[in-house]
């Protein structure tokens, strides 16, 4: 058993957990029927009133809330405090129809740094230690997410942010970072460089590394903590709920602890929206209880992933969650960058193509590619190869900036992508993951 960052709360009783959760869940409930008009329609057409939702066991009478929920009241709708309260947004990388803006009071903040620094002491982090963190600053909740958390610990925080490889690992040596906070295959591209600069794992000062924000497999962490000689440990979170932090994983490295104390999570069955019992594969589903500006009732992540109350070997008392296993809804995860295929779809049909196109995904060197293969219509096809690259370009420039990261584009010849008698295959991803 290691260190804990609120002991009393990461190791409450069963009993204390429930108790928290049936207070906090009944607030939550009046605190939207007073304040959102949005839930109290939604809770009157389902013939709620706050005073029936005593506690977790009335958990199941909610109705769901989904992403379409929260782009239709774009963007400040369903914020559930005077917007004078609020200090901070952060948003979701998907653009224009697909983003999704969260809202924070001061409060919401400091709960939010509260899991991501439970999340850094959980893997041995203490004010001894140097943390760098790499995941993206801005929109992005990656960043400040572990900044705040880092802080909180009293880590000597490093704010690089992410890319930049080479300064990256020049921190890293020069002010001996010892906890790295970046995505899987970002961590797998820096192990990568530095092997290749000669480094062997043990001169690296690197002790352990939080990983999350895309899917990775035990292979790619067994790889990662190979190279850079550290254990690799996952965190899970989503910008609807505050960012990471949601749940992380601790010493046993076997799932992680969902911070029950701000969020319910229940994972249903996707097509019936049955509630499954523990052990059972479905769709996650959080309520947060805490939170003031922004709350969610039984959101519905789309993350596909299993639920166990299993005692775990590290003291935590709270509900652990598998890895996301997959998504009931087609969104890929590229370079952590959230991609709707629709997205891309969009901006071909803007451009002036038809709906004839691949998405390729891969994983070369431990960074994800995006290819897009599109057919030039009869009327405007050349041969012409300036003029070819030229379009491409275009389609390349459209493209980032729909997405915000960049994909290949291939402008092959009219009717040359197979054309299928059933459901269209646009995506091919080829990662193992
Ligand atoms: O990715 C928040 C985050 C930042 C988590 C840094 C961890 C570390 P979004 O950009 O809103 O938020 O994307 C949320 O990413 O619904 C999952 O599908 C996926 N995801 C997040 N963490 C993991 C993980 C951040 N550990 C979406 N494993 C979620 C697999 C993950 N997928």
């Amino acid at each position: 058993m290691g260190a804990y960052f609120q002991e009393e709360i990461e190791c409450a009783s069963a009993g204390k957990i429930k108790q928290m959760q049936d207070e906090r869940l009944a607030a939550q409930v009046k605190h939207v029927w007073d304040n959102v008009p949005f839930y109290r329609k939604k809770l009157e057409e389902a013939g709620i009133k706050p005073e029936d939702i005593k506690g977790r066991d009335d958990l199941h009478k909610l109705p769901f809330t989904t992403k379409a929920d929260l782009r239709d009241n774009y963007p400040d709708k369903l914020v559930a405090v005077p917007l004078d309260d609020c200090v901070r947004i952060q948003s979701t990388s998907g653009t224009t129809g697909k983003r999704v803006v969260a809202y924070y009071t001061k409060e919401d903040i400091d709960l939010w740094e509260d899991c991501c620094a439970r999340a850094i002491v959980a893997v041995g982090g203490s004010k001894k230690d140097v943390c760098q963190v790499s995941y993206g600053y801005g929109l992005f909740t990656g960043g400040p997410g572990l900044n705040g958390g880092s802080h909180k610990v009293g880590c000597l925080t490093v704010p690089t942010s992410s890319g930049n490889t080479d300064r990256q690992i020049m921190f890293i040596n020069d002010l001996k970072t010892t906890i790295l906070c970046c995505t899987p295959s970002y961590a797998a591209y820096l192990g990568e460089s530095m092997k290749e600069m000669g480094m062997k794992p043990d001169e690296i000062p690197l002790k352990a590394g939080i990983f999350g924000a895309e899917a990775w497999s035990e292979e790619m962490r067994n790889d990662i903590q190979k190279t850079l000689g550290i254990k690799a440990y996952d965190i899970y979170g989503l910008t609807e709920l505050s960012g990471p932090g949601v749940a992380f994983e601790c010493s046993e490295q076997k799932g992680m602890h969902v911070n029950e104390d701000h969020f319910i999570a229940e994972v249903v069955d996707p097509e019936t929206g049955e509630p499954l019992p523990d052990g059972e594969k479905g769709e996650l589903i959080f309520t947060s209880i805490t939170k003031k500006a922004f709350p969610l009732l039984r959101y519905r992540t789309r993350d596909i992933c299993i639920l166990s109350h299993e005692k775990c070997g590290c003291g935590r008392t709270h509900v652990k969650m598998t890895k996301p296993l997959g998504r009931t809804d087609d969104m890929l995860i590229i370079r952590g960058v959230n991609v709707f295929p629709s997205q891309i779809e969009t901006v071909l049909l803007k451009e002036g193509y038809q709906a004839n196109y691949q998405i390729i995904v891969d994983r070369v060197n431990n960074t994800d590619t995006l290819d897009v293969h599109v057919e030039m219509t009869p009327e405007v096809f050349t041969d012409n190869v300036g003029e070819i690259s030229r379009r491409q370009n275009e389609l390349v420039a459209a493209l980032r900036s729909m997405l915000g990261i960049k994909a290949n584009v291939t402008l092959v010849a009219p009717k040359s992508i197979i054309r299928s008698e059933g459901k269209a295959v646009r995506v091919i991803d080829n990662r193992k993951i």
